[in-house]
């Protein structure tokens, strides 16, 4: 039996590749941080259903005694490290402890490994925010030019895993992934938060939601499909880097629209922007990936395109709120402008 010990596993990514892996019968373990509330909402479901093959233990990126503890009591042979301060916006106003987390955590893991069995297979949760200004499509040979501490906090930690690849000979690989969404998508991510936000308007709870920039263009596609590329980029004979995307870009307003269309509202009386709060210092301003090498080496696609994603999205917060699209459907009716 496999063992893959998860770091970031409360996260949207986490709870997805937890699933996948605990379908092909690996035993997992996740690490979590301690927090002042519960929040294992998104694996709560894992602890029932693998009660012998799922579990989690207290550690801390930043704390190398809990990382070496984990790693040398667990003994896995896979370690994906998905943990991080993900949010690009809110690095602007944490600079450090962005770039703090992001890069140590990184060579901590892998110093770990070193010292330890040299064997673990270590995967880094690249991103396509690493190629900031360089313009779409962008693929494995694309410049990096990040646009944020986030960025650039990513990019020294997809260096730091090809360094111990190449002068360590560790299997470590990245996975540069676009922009991936689901319901368990973090409320503050613009997605989640129109689609979080549609059935409050649709209650009358709320009448607006506020934006920053929304003529910005991304990549977006299904966490769930990730997290397969995520698993074969460690089933390969040798380690390396890969870009995993749908290979289509739209504006945020395209999906903005797309949403309150489902529903049955128009977008247009609904949209205000708050620049103040969520207008960032720079912008990433076109993504759009170039999957053909994980396409053919990986033999990986994804299957949820946008229109199917928004639809998901839409659906699912309409449920966790009480209201099915028929009822969202006729509550629009009566929904005024604003
Ligand atoms: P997410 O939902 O924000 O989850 C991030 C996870 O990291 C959470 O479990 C969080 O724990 C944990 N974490 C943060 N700092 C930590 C620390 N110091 N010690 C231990 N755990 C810590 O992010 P995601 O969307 O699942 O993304 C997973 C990874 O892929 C991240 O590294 C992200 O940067 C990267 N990525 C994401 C995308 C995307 O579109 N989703 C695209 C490219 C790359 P708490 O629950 O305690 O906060
Ligand atoms: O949903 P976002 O916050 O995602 P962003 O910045 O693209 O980052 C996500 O994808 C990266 C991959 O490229 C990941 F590495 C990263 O961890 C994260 O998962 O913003 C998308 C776009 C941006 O252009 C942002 O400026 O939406 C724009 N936007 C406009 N109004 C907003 C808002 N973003 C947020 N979060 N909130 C707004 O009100």
């Amino acid at each position: 039996m496999k063992k893959a010990l998860i770091t970031g596993i409360t996260g949207q990514d986490g709870s997805y590749l937890a699933e996948l892996l605990l379908k092909k019968n690996y035993k997992v373990l996740g690490m979590m941080r301690r927090s002042s509330i519960f929040n294992t909402i998104r694996i709560d479901h894992l602890y029932k259903s693998y009660p012998k093959n799922f579990d989690t233990e207290y550690g801390d990126l930043m704390d190398e005694t809990s990382i070496y503890r984990i790693i040398n009591d667990f003994r896995p042979n896979e370690i994906y490290n998905l943990g991080a301060m993900s949010h690009v916006g809110v690095s602007f106003k944490t600079p450090k402890s962005t770039l703090t987390y992001n890069t140590l955590s990184t060579f901590n893991i892998l110093e770990t490994i070193k010292m330890i069995d040299k064997k673990i297979k270590f995967y880094q949760a690249s991103s396509s925010e690493m190629f900031g200004a360089t313009p779409p499509p962008q693929n494995e040979k694309s410049h990096f030019l990040p646009q944020s501490p986030y960025g650039i906090s990513k990019v020294a930690a997809f260096h730091t895993t090809r360094l111990y690849r190449n002068s360590q000979n560790l299997f470590a690989a990245n996975g540069i992934l676009f922009n991936h969404e689901s319901p368990r998508r973090g409320l503050n991510f613009v997605t989640r938060k129109v689609t979080s936000n549609i059935p409050k308007i649709l209650k009358k709870e709320i009448n607006e939601i506020a934006f920053g920039n929304i003529d910005t263009r991304r990549d977006w596609g299904f966490s769930g499909d990730y997290v397969e590329a995520i698993w074969k980029i460690l089933q390969q004979k040798k380690p390396d880097d890969y870009v995993i995307a749908t290979g289509e870009n739209y504006s945020v307003k395209d999906f903005i629209k797309e949403c309150f269309k489902i529903v049955g509202l128009d977008w247009k009386n609904f949209v205000t922007y708050n620049n103040i709060n969520y207008l960032r210092p720079s912008e990433v301003q076109s993504l759009k990936g170039n999957a053909t090498k994980a396409i053919k080496k990986l033999k990986w696609k994804p299957k949820v395109k946008f229109k199917s994603l928004c639809r998901m999205m839409v659906e699912a917060d309409l449920k966790e709120q009480g209201l099915s699209l028929n009822e969202a459907r006729k509550l629009s009716k009566n929904v005024k402008k604003n």
